[in-house]
C-alpha cells in the first residue's frame, strides 16, 4: 500500500478571549458597518426583525394580479453546479416496485418513499448566521464555537428564522438588463452604482425592511451551457461587491438575493478575500443573504408591465441547529 501523508497542522495558539454563558465572545468588535446589539443583546434574528407587521401587511397590498413567481431551481438536474455536490436523490421504495409484486404494499398497492441527500447549500437557498463568520465571531458577537458538527449551532441555527418566515416587500433590480446585457460577466461586481443605476432605470425606491433581489443573468446562462462548455466548471461569478455593504446598511435592507452561487462577486475585487463579503454581510449586519435565485420569469414579467416590487414568501426549512436552508421563494404580483 502507498503511503497516506499526514494531514498539514499549522500549529495551535489557544485564543486569548472569554466566552460568556450567553454563547457570545466578551468584547469582541464587528466591522464597521454592523447591526450587533440592533435589535437586542441576544438577537438570533438579524434583518429578520425589520419585517414586521406592518411591512408584511404593506407588502400583501402590492398583490394586484395573483401572478405567482416561484424563484426556487427545481433540486435535480439540471443544476448550475455551485460548490456543494450534486443532490442525491434515492427512493427506498416505488410504486414500480409494487407493480412487479416487491413493494410495501405488495402488488395490490404503490407505494414511493423517497429521500435526498444534500448540502443544505446546494441550490437556492437561505445562508443562515451560522454559515460564516470571522475572528471566532458570528453575528451580534457570538462565538464561531457554538456551531459544531456534533451539536449544530447552538445560536443562530435557521430554525430561529424559520418561526415567522421571510415575508415582506421584494424589489426585483434586474442589473444585467439595466446594463443591457443577457448576463453580467463572471468576475463582474455589483456596486452601488448598478445598484442606483437599475433602481432609477426601473422606478423604484428601496426602503427599509426591502427583500432586494438583484438579477445579474448568471443562472440562466450558466443552466444554458453545454456541460462540456470550459465556463460550465468554473466557479467564477457575478455577484455583489464588498462596496455595496454600506449601502445596503444605509437602506436597511432586509434581505439580499442573486441569481448566483455566492451573492458576493467571485474571485472577489482586489483587497478582499472569498468570504470577506460574506462576514460583513452575515456576521456584522445579521443581513438575510440568499443565493442561486432564479430570476429569469420574473424579470421578463417586470419588464413588460414594470411593476418591479411584490410580495414576498419565504419559509426557510425548521432544521434545528442548521446553517443553511433550501428555499423556494415566491414572488406574489
Ligand atoms: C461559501 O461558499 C462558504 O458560502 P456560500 O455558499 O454562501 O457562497
Amino acid at each position: 500500500m502507498r503511503d497516506v501523508p499526514d494531514l498539514p497542522f499549522p500549529g495551535w495558539d489557544p485564543p486569548g478571549y472569554r466566552v460568556d454563558t450567553r454563547g457570545k465572545v466578551a468584547g469582541a468588535e464587528p466591522g464597521a458597518r454592523n447591526n450587533w446589539g440592533r435589535f437586542g443583546e441576544l438577537d438570533q434574528l438579524g434583518t429578520a426583525n425589520l419585517l414586521t407587521p406592518e411591512r408584511v401587511a404593506a407588502a400583501a397590498a402590492l398583490v394586484r394580479t395573483g401572478k405567482r413567481f416561484a424563484l426556487g431551481l427545481p433540486i435535480g438536474p439540471p443544476t448550475p453546479g455551485g460548490y456543494r455536490a450534486e443532490p442525491l436523490h434515492l427512493y427506498n421504495f416505488a410504486a414500480g416496485d409494487g407493480v412487479l409484486g416487491s413493494g410495501r404494499g405488495g402488488s395490490r398497492y404503490q407505494v414511493s418513499d423517497d429521500y435526498v441527500v444534500m448540502a443544505l447549500q446546494a441550490s437556492t437557498q437561505l445562508d443562515g448566521f451560522g454559515h460564516v463568520g470571522g475572528e471566532h465571531t458570528l453575528y451580534n458577537g457570538y462565538w464561531a464555537g457554538m456551531v459544531t458538527a456534533t451539536g449544530g449551532a447552538r445560536r443562530l441555527g435557521v430554525h430561529h428564522l424559520a418561526r415567522h418566515g421571510i415575508v415582506g416587500r421584494a424589489v426585483l433590480l434586474d442589473v444585467a438588463r439595466h446594463i443591457g446585457v443577457e448576463h453580467l460577466e463572471p468576475g463582474f461586481p455589483v456596486g452601488p452604482e448598478e445598484l442606483d443605476g437599475a433602481a432609477r432605470a426601473q422606478g423604484v425606491d428601496i426602503g427599509a425592511g426591502d427583500i432586494v433581489l438583484v438579477r445579474t443573468g448568471h443562472v440562466g446562462w450558466k443552466l444554458g451551457l453545454a456541460p462540456d462548455a470550459p465556463e460550465a466548471a468554473s466557479r467564477h461569478e457575478p455577484g455583489i461587491s464588498t462596496r455595496a455593504i454600506p449601502w445596503l446598511h444605509d437602506h436597511d435592507v432586509a434581505m439580499i438575493a442573486t441569481d448566483t452561487a455566492a451573492c458576493s462577486v467571485v474571485p472577489p475585487e482586489p483587497g478582499d478575500d472569498f468570504l470577506t463579503w460574506h462576514v460583513a454581510a452575515l456576521r456584522d449586519l445579521g443581513l438575510l443573504v440568499g443565493e442561486l435565485f432564479d430570476l429569469d420569469e420574473l424579470a421578463a414579467d417586470c419588464a413588460s408591465d414594470r411593476v418591479y416590487a411584490g410580495m414576498f414568501v419565504a419559509m426557510p426549512m425548521p432544521i434545528v441547529g442548521s446553517s443553511g436552508s433550501p428555499l423556494n421563494p415566491i414572488v406574489l404580483k
